[in-house]
């Protein structure tokens, strides 16, 4: 298939099958979930991955069960940054902060708290009406080209965890452009590409996140619309982020040496199967030696990996969550029912594996009453020493 960034010709080099959409949760374990090609391309000529078949955003978006701010880590980076933003703007005051994916106004409020005006848009209604009742005001709409021609300019815009989910990225970069003011600053966090092949993170490939971004592919998009990298940095938030400034001024601080990136595929699709064998091993001596398991953190994560392993609530016999819209709904695919914490600690299980792994260290400090053992799928427990 042709690059959806630049119209080169793309290879196939990871396809995990037909599986549910992440975040559809069910209401009963009967339903039927539907499932979709979940194949990455990649583009050789701009280094961008993408997903061959793009799932129409309303079935994915509508009834959004995620929540930003209830991952205490999320929130701690984002006033971290908002706080940088305005006490490390040397050169500019920031009078208005607009995110695009504003979630539950998990950054915004920050912004707000500094006594920054604030505008949030995100099409998702739970989230949205969440951030309202913050006294975020969000509009409740995909960004586009069209919608930032209605808006005021801004000081400082950022895009995290978003440039992913959009079907059209020259419109959305677009808009950016259209709606920045000539000395704002773009702030953009993605999952980094290299991250997810490097240590085989193949559970946050999902039918949300449309495209996998290098460093050299996110770079170029904005550069063509007038907006060259100011600074870049490597965080740690789902496995391994960039975090690029953008900026529209071509003339200082302007980063033009993007790193040689070479992603080794093959390596990833061994090790992807390896980790379907492994994590069907322990759970048949987990069954064996009669030792219950449950899962912690109901991710867009959890469903790819239950599902491509093929487990169910044989297996695993719940997963706790403390997302208040999660909870008593299944994941798809799998049977398996979310809890809340209270439950996992009364079930006190032998085993919970942290489906959510990229706040490991967090949900393990949350718990110390847990006398069980945490795990996640790509650290299993060594069977056999237990026994
Ligand atoms: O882009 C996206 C990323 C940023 O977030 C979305 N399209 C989908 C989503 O992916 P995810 O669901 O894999 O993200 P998280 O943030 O890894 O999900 C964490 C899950 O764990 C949430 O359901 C909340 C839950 N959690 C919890 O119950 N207690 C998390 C923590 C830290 C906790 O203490």
């Amino acid at each position: 298939m042709q690059c959806r960034s630049c119209g080169a010709e793309t290879t196939l080099v990871l396809s995990l099958g037909d599986l549910p959409l992440a975040n559809s949760l069910l209401t009963s374990p009967q339903w039927h979930s539907e499932r979709y090609p979940l194949d990455l391309m990649f583009c050789p000529s701009c280094k961008l991955g993408q997903l061959a078949d793009v799932v129409q955003p309303v079935l994915m978006f509508n009834d959004y069960p995620y929540y930003s701010s209830v991952s205490g880590p999320t929130v701690e980076s984002a006033h971290r940054l908002a706080s940088q933003m305005v006490f490390n703007s040397d050169e500019r005051n920031v009078e208005l902060a607009v995110e695009i994916g504003s979630n539950d106004g998990y950054l915004l409020s920050r912004y707000k708290e500094l006594g920054v005006s604030v505008l949030g848009i995100d099409p998702a209604s739970g989230p949205a009406n969440a951030a309202a009742l913050k006294g975020i005001p969000t509009v409740q709409d995909f960004f586009t080209l069209r919608l930032a021609r209605t808006l005021p300019k801004a000081d400082v815009i950022h895009a995290h965890n978003v440039l992913a989910h959009v079907p059209d990225l020259n419109d959305f970069v677009a808009g950016i452009a259209e709606m920045l003011k000539p000395d704002g600053v773009c702030v953009v966090e993605v999952p980094y590409l290299g991250d997810m092949v490097e240590k085989c993170l193949f559970d946050t490939l999902y039918h949300e996140h449309s495209y996998y971004f290098s460093i050299y592919a996110v770079v170029h998009l904005f550069y063509r619309y007038g907006m060259p990298l100011k600074r870049l940095e490597r965080i740690p938030a789902h496995g391994g982020s960039l975090r690029l400034f953008f900026g529209k001024d071509f003339i200082h601080k302007t980063v033009m040496e993007v790193p040689d990136e070479r992603f080794d595929f093959s390596a990833m699709h061994s090790r992807v199967k390896s980790t379907r064998v492994d994590f069907q091993g322990f759970l048949a001596w987990a069954r064996h030696h009669q030792r219950s398991v449950w899962g912690y953190g109901a991710a867009a994560k959890a469903t790819i990996m239950l599902n491509y392993c093929g487990i169910d609530q044989t297996q695993i016999a719940a997963i706790a969550d403390t997302t208040p819209a999660k909870i008593g709904k299944y994941i798809p695919g799998t049977g398996i029912q979310i809890q809340t914490s209270q439950d996992w600690l009364d079930a006190a299980p032998d085993y919970t594996c942290i489906f959510a792994w990229n706040y490991e260290d967090a949900i393990r400090a949350r718990y110390p009453e847990y006398k069980g053992q945490f795990f996640t799928p790509y650290a299993l427990p060594e069977i056999g020493v237990s026994a």
